[in-house]
């Protein structure tokens, strides 16, 4: 097997001080921060379809990026080409897991039969490198939305016979994700919305989405796979509505479905910011909920309004978005997972090595600002005081049911009770989040 990456080697770690655009500087994966490994916190992940298939199209330009394997030729034989590249990107950047669509891994056939035949064959050759290599699989995933049988839906489209499609990738996504071992499934119903009610029983839609994931809950407990289902938010695009909108209507709907112990939530940060919410907006509604999975990072841009899919830059954003997971006691089978891609004019295969670097290094520096804010426990402290008087004899009274709106009414006005309101000091938290920076 003749080298892709011809002009780089494996990555070393060598410290902040290093001037070498080819090495990291933060991340370390033995350092141990809390108790925990660099690499078992962030357990990063090489999204495939971004990393090897993004070939630079926009709405206004075809293909800038090019590759051998995006040449014309026998398509099983270009995957493997792929496939190829990939494992030597994943040795040489030192990441554990990548994930992969069904369509990416493998090309589509003349039916699902002969597409199904693809994907098999290529999770076999899949195998071998992980083997080789030790990479693992984080999570599979089925592409829905990108053919034009999808282009009303999958599990929500109006014909049956394209529900029934869509149960017969997702079970051969499903198989093939548990045979290669991998600790997670994800579902992002791409083109799961609308476009115009005028067309559109949303009644109906919603209860063909509900079926469907209990369709595929019920078959992964069949087929003895024991990683987690996980639905990833998106409000819109390619869709005007997606009904995974964010992960408070995702909580809804799978109460709704009886699936919220069955089915937790992979959050990626430029669709937070797209449904109008931080990232660790939507982290902290998850872990509240007992359903935070995993997480695509990446980044959008600020003056454009689509998904723009860009590697993390900001150790701040990371940090405060680390924060969050730490609090909740890590990512269990999740991971982060690079759900971001380089822009059209970055050209060069190093340019690949660039943007997975940066991203690495951000996170890694997110994480130890994060663990700082965790062992300093001022930030708690805070918290922890403005809620104080909940541990009171009051606060214990509205929860354990002994006191009625009556008597609550009656604690003020014979109490004679006027609450005193108190700073809730958001610049002073500002400013002490800027010291652990
Ligand atoms: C699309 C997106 C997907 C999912 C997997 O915005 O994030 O790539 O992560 O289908
Ligand atoms: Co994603």
């Amino acid at each position: 097997m003749e080298p892709f990456f011809t002009n780089v080697g494996p990555i070393p770690f060598e410290g902040p001080d290093s001037n070498n655009p080819m090495a990291f500087r933060w991340y370390d994966r033995d350092r141990v921060v809390l108790g925990k490994r660099m690499e078992d916190h962030l357990r990063f992940a090489i999204a495939y379809w971004h990393t090897l298939c993004t070939t630079g199209v926009d709405p206004f330009g075809g293909q800038t990026i090019l590759r051998p394997w995006l040449d014309a030729g026998d398509p099983m034989a270009l995957a493997e080409v792929k496939l190829d590249a990939a494992f030597e990107f994943f040795e040489k950047l030192g990441v554990p897991f990548f994930c992969f669509h069904d369509r990416d891994l493998a090309p589509e056939g003349a039916s699902l039969k002969e597409s199904n035949a693809n994907l098999e064959a290529m999770a076999d050759k899949a195998l071998a490198r992980m083997e080789q290599t030790g990479v693992k699989l984080l999570w599979g995933t089925a592409n829905l939305f990108g053919s034009r049988r999808f282009m009303a839906g999958a599990a929500t489209n109006p014909d049956p016979e394209v529900f029934a499609y869509a149960a017969g990738q997702v079970k051969a996504a499903l198989d093939t994700t548990h045979r290669m071992g991998g600790v997670n499934y994800v579902l992002w119903g791409g083109r799961e919305g609308y476009e115009t009610l005028l067309n559109t029983d949303m009644k109906r839609e919603l209860n063909q989405l509900g079926r469907f994931l209990d369709l595929v809950v019920e078959h992964k407990h069949r087929i003895g796979f024991t990683g987690t289902i996980l639905i990833e938010p998106k409000p819109k695009e390619p869709t005007k509505h997606q009904y995974d909108f964010d992960a408070a209507a995702v909580h809804a709907f799978l109460h709704k479905y009886g699936l919220v112990d069955e089915v937790k939530l992979n959050i990626e940060v430029n669709h937070a910011t797209l449904a109008g919410h931080t990232f660790e907006h939507e982290l902290a509604y998850a872990a509240a909920n007992g359903i935070l999975g995993s997480v695509d990072v990446n980044r959008g841009d600020l003056l454009l309004g689509w998904d723009t899919d860009q590697f993390p830059n900001s150790p701040q954003e990371v940090a405060l978005a680390i924060y969050e997971i730490l609090r909740m006691g890590g990512l269990d089978t999740g991971g982060f997972n690079f759900d971001a891609k380089i822009r059209r004019q970055s050209l060069d295969p190093e340019d690949l090595f660039h943007a997975h670097i940066g991203g690495m290094d951000t996170c890694a520096r997110g994480l130890l600002v994060a663990a700082a804010m965790i062992e300093d426990g001022k930030l708690q402290a805070a918290v922890d005081e403005r809620y104080a008087g909940w541990n009171g004899d009051l606060g214990r009274r509205v929860f354990d049911g002994s006191a009625s709106l009556a008597d609550l009414s009656d604690h003020v006005v014979e109490g004679g009770i006027e609450p005193q309101p108190r700073s809730g000091r958001q610049e002073a938290l500002e400013n002490l989040v800027a010291r652990y920076i």
